[in-house]
C-alpha cells in the first residue's frame, strides 16, 4: 500500500535531516578514509629551518610556504572526528534555530513529491506550511536524533491534514438503534463489496446486521449483494429487479426495526452527481430511508479524480464520511493523504482487498505509521 509515496518520503526523510544537521552544525559522520595519506604526505616537506646549507640563492622558500599551510590544515582533519562528535552531543542537548534557507531545498522536494503522489494542490500547500510553521524560527530540540525530529513533524504535519477519522463501532454505540448507513458513489467502485466487507466486520464486533438491496437498476446486482451477504450469514431484504430502492430501503430499515437489529447497510446502484434521475432518486431514499450517514465510496487508484469526485459529490448530495476501496493496488497515496481534508470529512475505512476482511478502519496514526515505516 501507497509505496511509491512511501519510498520518496524515506528520501525526503534523509534530505531534510541532512539539511538540519548542517545547519546546526553536526558533520556527517567521517569517512576517515584518506588519514593514512596525510602524514606520508607531509613528512617529505622542506624544513624552512634547515637554512644552513650553501644552496641558498634560490628561494627555496617559495615551495615550501604552501606545503607548511597545508600540514595543519591536515591535522586540522585528523581532529575532526572527535571535535565533531563532542559539538554534535552539545547540539543535541541544546535547542536550535532554523532559518527558510536551511530546509527550503527539501521542503521544496518534498512539494514535488507530494504532488506526483497525487496529493491535492491545497492539501500539499497545508502540508509544507505547517511543516514550515514547525521548523523555521521555532527553537527546536534537536533530541536524540535530527531524524526524530524530521519524523515527528512530518507526521504532525500528515496527521493534521487526515483528520480525526471515525470510530464506526463508537458512532453505533452512541446512537440511536437501528443505525442506518447507505452507500452510495459511482458505479464500479467496490459500494457492493464494501457493504459486505463492513457487515462482516460490523458481526465481528458484536453487531447485529441487515442489508437492504438497494440497487435494483443494474442487472445482477441484487443477485450480488445477496450472494455475499448468504456467505456471510446476513439477512438480505430484496424486491424485484426495477423496483423503487426507497421501497426496499425503507422495508430493511422496518424489519431492522421489528428484530431489534444494530445496523442496516443500505446498497444502492453506482451514480454520477450529473445523472439527473439517478441524483433525484438518492433524495427520495434519503427522505424515505432517512440515513444516519450517507458514506460515498470511490477508489483510492483514482488519485485526485476520487478527491475531486468526493468533493462533488458532497457539494450536490452531502456526505458524511467516505471509504476508500482498492487501496491495496495504489502506489501514490494521494487520494488517501487528500480526501478528508479537500471534503471536510472523515474517511471510514480503506479497502485493501478483494477478500471479506480485506477493510481497514481508517486510522491517521497507523496510515502515517505505514508512509513513515522503515521497511520501503
Ligand atoms: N483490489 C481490490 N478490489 C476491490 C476492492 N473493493 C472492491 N474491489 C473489486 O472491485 C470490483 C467492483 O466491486 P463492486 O463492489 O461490484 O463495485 P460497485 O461499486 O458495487 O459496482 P456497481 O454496483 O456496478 O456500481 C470487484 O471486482 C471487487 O472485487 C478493494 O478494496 N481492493
Ligand atoms: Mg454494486
Amino acid at each position: 500500500m501507497f509505496d511509491s509515496l512511501k519510498k520518496k518520503l524515506q528520501n525526503i526523510r534523509t534530505r531534510f535531516t541532512s539539511n538540519i544537521e548542517e545547519a546546526a552544525g553536526i558533520e556527517p559522520e567521517p569517512p576517515a578514509v584518506e588519514q593514512p595519506a596525510l602524514p606520508e604526505a607531509a613528512e617529505p616537506t622542506p624544513s624552512p629551518a634547515s637554512s644552513s646549507p650553501p644552496v641558498a640563492p634560490e628561494p627555496a622558500a617559495a615551495p615550501a610556504a604552501p606545503a607548511a599551510r597545508e600540514v595543519p590544515a591536515a591535522g586540522e582533519k585528523r581532529e575532526a572526528p572527535t571535535f565533531f562528535n563532542r559539538l554534535k552531543v552539545l547540539v543535541k542537548d541544546r535547542e536550535v534555530l532554523l532559518q527558510e534557507k536551511d530546509i527550503e531545498e527539501p521542503l521544496m522536494e518534498l512539494e514535488m513529491v507530494l504532488l506526483e503522489n497525487d496529493v491535492a494542490l491545497p492539501v500539499t500547500d497545508e502540508i509544507i506550511a505547517r511543516m514550515r510553521g514547525d521548523l523555521v524560527g521555532q527553537h527546536r530540540k534537536i533530541g536524540a536524533s535530527v531524524d526524530d525530529l524530521v519524523v515527528s513533524t512530518l507526521r504532525s504535519a500528515l496527521c493534521g491534514v487526515l483528520g480525526d477519522g471515525l470510530d464506526l463501532s463508537q458512532y453505533i454505540r452512541e446512537h440511536e438503534r437501528p443505525v442506518k448507513i447507505l452507500f452510495t458513489g459511482v458505479n464500479g467502485t467496490g459500494k457492493t463489496t464494501t457493504v459486505a466487507k463492513v457487515g462482516h466486520y460490523l458481526q465481528k464486533n458484536g453487531f447485529s446486521v441487515v442489508i437492504g438491496a438497494g440497487d435494483t437498476f443494474r442487472a445482477g446486482a441484487i443477485e450480488q449483494i445477496r450472494t455475499h451477504a448468504d456467505r456471510l450469514g446476513i439477512k438480505t431484504i430484496q424486491h424485484q429487479a426495477g423496483a423503487d430502492p426507497s421501497a426496499v430501503l425503507f422495508d430493511t430499515v422496518q424489519y431492522a426495526k421489528a428484530h431489534n437489529i444494530d445496523v442496516v447497510l443500505a446498497d444502492t446502484a453506482g451514480r454520477f452527481h450529473n445523472r439527473a434521475n439517478l441524483m433525484s432518486q438518492l433524495e427520495k431514499i434519503r427522505r424515505v430511508m432517512k440515513p444516519d450517514l450517507v458514506v460515498y465510496v470511490d477508489e483510492a487508484v483514482a488519485g485526485n479524480d476520487a478527491v475531486i469526485r468526493a468533493d462533488e459529490f458532497n457539494k450536490a448530495v452531502g456526505t458524511d464520511a467516505v471509504v476508500l476501496t482498492k487501496a491495496d493496488m495504489d502506489p501514490k497515496g494521494g487520494a488517501a493523504i487528500s480526501v478528508a481534508h479537500t471534503v471536510g470529512k472523515p474517511i471510514l475505512f480503506l479497502g485493501t482487498g478483494q477478500g471479506y476482511d480485506d477493510i481497514m478502519p481508517f486510522s491517521p496514526r497507523v496510515v502515517v505509521d505505514e508512509l513513515l515505516g522503515d521497511e520501503a
